[in-house]
Order: C-alpha cells, then structure tokens, then sequence
C-alpha cells in the first residue's frame, strides 16, 4: 500500500502536534516544556482532557505521570500500555515525545470507536519527564513507573535556578500520596513510537525503522576549581585558569571519542563559568558529558579514559576536578517477538521499513526492565531533532500510527 492512502490519521496527528507545541512554544517555532514547569502543567492538563474527550479514563500518578486508560474485559490480564514523554529540551521541536503520545491517544480512540471494549486493558501514558534537561536527571517519569526512582525519596537535584526537584515537584501539584502510587507492576507491553532523530530513515528513503536496541548512555557534570584572579596583573605561569583547564579536557574528549571508533559519541553540551567576567581568570569552569555505546564494555571503557584524561590535565594544572555521575542508562535490546510482528504488520501494509538501533535514549529504555518493549521510528527530516528544526511527514507519521493501530488491536481485542 503506498503512502498516499496511509495519510487516515495525517490531519489527526497534526493538529494535535500543533496544539501541544503551544504549550512553551518558542519565539523561534520550537518548544521549551521543561518539568513541572506552568508549560509543562498545562499541557499535562490539556491532555487529560483530550484523553477524556476521547472517552478515556484518566489518572496522574504522584510523580506526574498521565494516563488514558480503556479497561478491558479482564483487568487483572495486565495493561498493554503505548505513549511517549510530555517533557522537551530547551529549544527543542515539536515532535520528540509528543509525537509518541499523540499517536497513542489516537489509537486508543480509533480501536475504541471501531472495535469498542478490548479485552485487554489499554492505556496511553505521557512520562512526566524524560530528557533531563531541567535537572541533573533523566527519566523521571517511567523511572518512577520501573520503580527505579521514588517520590519518596526525591534526589537533591537542583535546576539552573537553585529550585530543587521536590520542590518544583509540589508546586505543580505532585508529590507522596498526592494521587496514585507511581510504581506499576501490571504492564505488560510497552510500544512507543518516536521520531528516529537521525538521518538514516530519510537518506535511504524508508517510511519507518524497527528498533533493534537503545544505546547506553552515561552523563556527568565536572567541576574544575582552580583560582580566579586579576588578568592583568596574573603571569601566564602562575596561573590555575579554570577554563583553560577545563578547555584542554573538552578537547580530549573529541579525540578519545574517535579513537573509539565511529559508533562512539560523546558531547559537552553544557559550560558554566565562574567568575565569568572578562577581566578575571575563571576560577570555576562546570561542564557536562553525554557519553554513548551501543556496547557497555565500551562505553565504560571510554569513560574512564576521558576521567583519566581529566584527572591528569587537573594534576598538570594544579586544579581540582570533581566529578559527579547522575545516569547510566545500560545499552538494552526491544523485545524480538514485538519487533517481528511489527516487521509483520509493516509488509503487510507495504511499508518501507528497516530495522535500526536508536542513538538517541527514550523511555522504552526504561519500560523494557519491567514488560516487553518495543519501538517504531519515522523518519526526522535532514536527521535534525532537539532544534525547532524538528519535522516529519505526516504521511509518515500516520503510516506510523496505522501500524501501532494493528499491533495494539493484535495485543489487545484478539
Ligand atoms: O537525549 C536523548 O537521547 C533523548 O532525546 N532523551
Ligand atoms: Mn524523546
Ligand atoms: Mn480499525
Ligand atoms: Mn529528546
């Protein structure tokens, strides 16, 4: 079958990306819906209400997470669950998480409108937070679903503006025992559909990717304190230059990176200065490193030599380095009796598909330590994401939901 016809849910899709972009919709065109956010809160709240109006049964969980639920005749068979994240980086697009949420709101409402009451359960979730990029932390919401965290027992994370997680946590409304338990132990499948964020899908021309496997995924934030002082007045030789420092081990991480070979990645993407001000020698440079692997042997072997590699630029420098590590996220595999029936139902529909692992992490990472997961991708144009350059067809992404349609009425109404 090709494209043209699989356009059923374009308009769909669509006007639901559209309208929840507008919550922290950017100058620029992108998105910024950091946690618990006033964005974020609305857009949560948007979507209950969409989730109702589609006949779902709603619940937030303490942690934030949302929920549609369409019971089954057998509740205590499980839930067959589908969604993605609410959460975007600074400056992202419209499509990264909502995409995967959306698409699991209107398969729900399509599976119950034509084939009414499923026999097993389903549920559409919206994790309150995925990326990271508020806090030092990544995978808020379905780590507090796995169980992997707890809301009782909130990490001493702060955002750039010195508010901590609980804090923030109970201002949006959220917190212990302010709705339901987060943890779940009845989820049985997990399927998300996300953007693949890469440019592998659209340069050879496929219309969506099966993923194989999520990479692993390790990031830290260094401190390296030396001493600020008058630039003037300061001989190069005596200085302890935090930035110069700091400069010199961002710099090897390029090099080690490529060392390892081309499936290796690993990014600084965040730099803060101390005193930051042009006539005074930095005497605190803080940066972060977003380390990846598809293999964990590997991404563990570069990270301790890009920590080898610092600590010896501090030593030579007579700086302090500091290093704190906030994820590790191991490399996992999607579940093969999953992936082989989406590969099933892309033939079937006369899809060009392939199969791919994903560089980028998603909260299948997370849902696959406790059910069955699996991933579909479409195609991110020119590979951009995390840019308000983000976009795909909507051919594609119907085409996408046309299938996670067959999966889920395959788990769930046969
Ligand atoms: O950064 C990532 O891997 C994803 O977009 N959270
Ligand atoms: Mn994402
Ligand atoms: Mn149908
Ligand atoms: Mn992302």
């Amino acid at each position: 079958m090709n494209l043209a016809n699989m356009g059923h849910f374009a308009s769909d899709i669509m006007s639901f990306i559209d309208k929840l972009s507008g919550y922290g919709a950017d100058l620029a065109g992108g998105v910024t819906r950091l946690l618990y956010s006033p964005a974020w809160v609305q857009a949560q709240h948007e979507l209950q209400a969409m989730m109702e109006s589609s006949g779902l049964v709603t619940l937030f969980d303490d942690a934030g997470n949302l929920f549609g639920r369409l019971e089954g005749d057998d509740p205590a068979d499980g839930v067959i669950l589908t969604g993605s994240h609410i959460d975007t980086v600074r400056c992202g697009g419209k499509y990264d998480g909502a995409f995967g949420v959306g698409a699991g709101l209107i398969a729900l409402s399509h599976l119950r409108a034509h084939h009414g009451k499923p026999k097993r359960t389903l549920e559409v979730v919206s994790f309150a937070e995925e990326e990271g990029s508020r806090f030092p932390l990544a995978y808020w919401g379905s780590g507090n679903v796995i169980g992997h965290y707890d809301v009782f027992h909130v990490p001493e994370v702060y955002d750039a503006d010195g508010i901590g997680l609980a804090d923030a946590m109970q201002a949006a409304g959220f917190g212990p025992g302010k709705k339901r338990p987060a943890k779940r132990t009845d989820i049985r499948t997990f399927i998300e559909l996300h953007i693949e964020q890469g440019v592998i899908l659209e340069r050879e021309r496929y219309t969506v990717g099966i993923v194989d496997g999520i990479v692993g995924q390790r990031r830290f934030t260094f401190e390296v304190k030396g001493e600020a002082n008058h630039a003037g007045t300061t001989p190069m030789i005596w200085r302890r230059d935090a930035l110069a420092g700091a400069c010199e081990m961002i710099h090897s991480v390029e090099t080690l990176a490529v060392a390892f070979g081309e499936s290796t990645v690993a990014t600084v993407g965040q730099l803060e200065l101390s005193p930051n001000i042009s006539n005074v020698i930095p005497g605190l440079a803080k940066f972060t490193l977003d380390s990846r692997h598809a293999d964990k042997s590997k991404l563990e072997a570069l990270c301790e030599a890009i920590v080898t590699r610092f600590q010896a630029i501090a030593a030579d420098r007579d700086l302090e380095l500091s290093t704190t590590e906030w994820m590790n996220a191991e490399p996992v595999l999607m579940n093969p009796e999953l992936t082989q029936k989406l590969a099933q139902l892309c033939s079937s529909k006369g899809l060009r598909y392939r199969s791919l692992f994903s560089g980028a992490g998603h909260d299948a990472q997370m849902m696959q330590k406790v059910c069955k997961a699996a991933m579909l991708f479409v195609p991110s144009r020119n590979g951009v994401s995390h840019s308000h350059l983000e976009y795909t067809e909507p051919e594609a992404l119907s085409a996408a939901i046309a299938v996670l349609i067959e999966l889920l009425y395959d788990l769930a109404y046969r």
